[in-house]
């Protein structure tokens, strides 16, 4: 076990009882698994804990229902220890944690305003599941939860490392499954609301080409990160989408591999010009700003400035 697991496994064991996680708000798998291994981690040596999820995504939420996991989406988090994953950014927690006892963090995204523990791992549900497999606990269904977070959060595997892939391997040792199981319960086609924030995604789309770079613009009501990735599929190198009081961008890897420079200097650059939290990985951020279809211009205009920084020379053309 890695050093700094080993310290936040202390840390973990610290805390008192009955203990409150949480994840991000719009909780996605990754985060899900990771508030269900931590508590189990907790559980198994004896500290009760609640499993607090008052938003969550419908990928997060099938995956809760399938595995008949409870959860509350509704607690005082007053005087209580709190532990926060996959996000340091208060901006992006569903409760306001500022009245609890103690706020321990763990996350593995860049840029957040809460200390605490943050790997840098493709998925938080490798590290948490690390906690379990040292300490030698039996819990198929948290185990199942992570293998759905590491799968999740490394797109398919695609972003995994091989740190990923080992702790990947050694909880489909446990627990006896294949990947294409894993896929499986993940395979969910997206809700008509998320599909139809796609659709009009592509439709209200401007295009720009920076030399051989193209950029994406748009917009959307709701599922921003969703609409983003559709438009790299379709065939953009960044994909900036607004929506209400935020922008969430995407990358493609092909943008990431040749552009030297990558969605967390975008946004933390924009940040510095507009105020605003910002946080994500290379190729998934996003920044919190009050006029988010006016500031996607000042995205463009950063983007353009650290093309030009990094050597590219081209006449931006807008279609
Ligand atoms: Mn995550």
């Amino acid at each position: 076990m890695p050093p700094q697991v080993r310290e936040l496994r202390s840390e973990l064991l610290s805390l008192r009882p009955p203990v409150l996680i949480v994840p991000h708000s719009q909780a996605d798998v990754d985060a899900v698994a990771s508030a269900m291994g931590v508590h189990s981690f907790l559980r198994h040596r004896g500290i009760s804990a609640v499993l607090l999820f008052p938003s969550l995504s419908a990928p997060a939420a099938n995956l809760l229902k399938d595995l008949a996991v409870d959860y509350a989406t509704d607690l005082d988090v007053a005087g209580r220890d709190v532990v926060v994953v996959d996000t340091s950014s208060s901006s992006m927690l569903p409760v306001d944690v500022f009245p609890a006892s103690r706020v321990l963090v763990i996350d593995h995204h860049r840029g957040g305003d809460l200390r605490g523990w943050i790997f840098n791992t493709p998925s938080l549900s490798e590290v948490v599941a690390q906690l379990l497999i040292f300490d030698g606990i039996r819990d198929e269904k948290a185990y199942l939860a992570l293998a759905a977070g590491i799968y999740s959060d490394t797109a398919g595997l695609l972003a995994a490392d091989s740190g990923s892939l080992r702790v990947l391997s050694e909880i489909m040792a446990i627990i006896d499954v294949s990947v294409s199981d894993i896929a499986r319960i993940l395979d969910v086609r997206p809700s008509v609301s998320e599909r139809i924030a796609r659709l009009k995604a592509l439709r209200r789309m401007k295009i720009h080409r920076f030399g051989d770079f193209v950029v994406v613009t748009s917009s959307a009501g709701a599922h921003e990160g969703s609409a983003a990735w559709t438009l790299i599929l379709a065939g953009a190198d960044l994909a900036f989408v607004a929506g209400k009081g935020r922008i969430i961008g995407r990358a493609s890897d092909d943008f990431l591999i040749r552009a030297g420079f990558d969605l967390t200097d975008v946004f933390s650059t924009v940040s510095e010009r507009l105020g605003g939290t910002w946080g994500g990985h290379p190729a998934a951020a996003g920044i919190h700003v009050s006029d988010s279809e006016s500031a996607l211009e000042t995205v463009l205009a950063v983007v353009e400035e650290l093309m030009r920084r990094n050597g590219f020379k081209f006449v931006r053309r807008d279609y």
